[in-house]
């Protein structure tokens, strides 16, 4: 019989969750965060399942677990854990960790105000302003993103055929834009979105087997998240989205890997032009304001390097139990 105690410190990013596990971790192998994430989903995948999972979690419960820098040149390195796995890189998870370990006193930067992180998907850039003792903004600058495919489609039930392109921007994203059998996401609610994305993630993984694996790192694959947009809820905001992930999560805010994917996208595509802002509304309409940071090139293919500036506040110190003797320890889903 085991009992095993984790000291949590619980945030939100625009709205979306961000529990940061700060003691109680495993150590874990491998000589990068990818290496170890996998070291992670192989030994330790109970302590994420425990802490995201109903009772302790929720549908969109998300967080993070810091570790030191493999390569001293950097702050530090994360872990991001979900109720849909350990995502490779999560924007809005980088957003809600930096403030609370500002915050907190976890980490001290090398340079105040900027932070170099390793995340499994690569070294992110990060610059963030503290009035005081609080952080009011985080913008990190993400790993490259690139459109994957256009113009493919997918049959969805109750909507029929839908086109949709996709992108990464540190998970694979379809996006699904207004068309004949989508009006939009201000004309659908939050389950149907939910309901919909769950067959329609099945069916692309199916119809498109192999098709999306990252050229640098074959761990990363798959699509793992839909985008929905639609018209966005204010007149300044460039657009808007409902991003699932997970089996029954809409992302509360605008989604950083998201917006990465969206701007790779539209810039692709000659819609958004480097250094212009794109304010992203979420499904709750928060925002987050992302750029285009310059153009690149991955494996030979044009790419971006975007950047995406938010915000987080937290909300609570939680120390949470995980004891053998409770039949929901590792949680569960309904
Ligand atoms: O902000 O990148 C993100 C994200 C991924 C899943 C939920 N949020």
């Amino acid at each position: 019989m085991s009992k095993k105690t984790f000291f949590c410190i619980d945030a939100h990013t625009c709205g979306n969750p961000v529990r940061l596990v700060a003691g109680g971790i495993p150590n874990l192998l491998g000589k990068n965060m990818s290496e170890k994430r996998q070291n992670f989903l192989k030994e330790f995948d109970w302590i994420r399942k425990g802490l995201m999972f109903e009772p302790r979690g929720h549908d969109m419960m998300s967080g993070s677990i810091l570790y030191p820098p493999n390569d001293p040149e950097n702050d530090f390195s994360i872990l991001f854990i979900e109720t849909s796995g350990c995502l490779p890189m999560c924007g809005h998870g980088t957003i809600g960790t930096v403030t609370i370990a500002v915050e907190e006193g976890l980490i001290t930067p090398k340079i105040p105000g900027k932070i170099k992180m390793e995340a499994p998907a690569g070294i992110i850039e990060i610059e963030y302003q503290q009035t005081e003792k609080k952080v009011d903004w985080v913008k990190l600058t993400n790993v490259k993103s690139y459109l994957a495919a256009e113009k493919l489609t997918i049959n969805c039930q109750e909507l029929g055929e839908l086109s949709f392109d996709v992108a990464y921007g540190g998970n694979f994203y379809a996006i699904i834009d207004p068309q004949e059998n989508f009006s939009g996401i201000q004309d659908f609610t939050a389950s149907k979105i939910i309901q919909y994305s769950n067959i329609i993630r099945n069916r692309i993984n199916k119809k498109y087997p192999n098709l999306f694996i990252h050229p640098e790192n074959e761990t990363i694959r798959d699509v793992s998240h839909i985008m929905w947009t639609g018209k966005p809820i204010n007149a300044t905001s460039s657009g808007r989205n409902a991003v699932f992930y997970g089996d029954k999560a809409i992302d509360r805010s605008p989604c950083g890997t998201g917006t990465s994917a969206r701007m790779a996208q539209l810039y692709a595509k000659g819609k958004l032009n480097i250094g212009e802002e794109f304010i992203h509304e979420s499904y709750i309409g928060s925002i987050f304001i992302g750029k285009i940071e310059k153009e690149t090139t991955i494996n030979g293919n044009l790419a971006i390097i975007p950047s995406i500036k938010g915000w987080a506040k937290i909300y609570g110190y939680n120390t949470i139990i995980i004891d053998d003797d409770d039949p929901y320890a590792h949680g569960f889903q309904v």
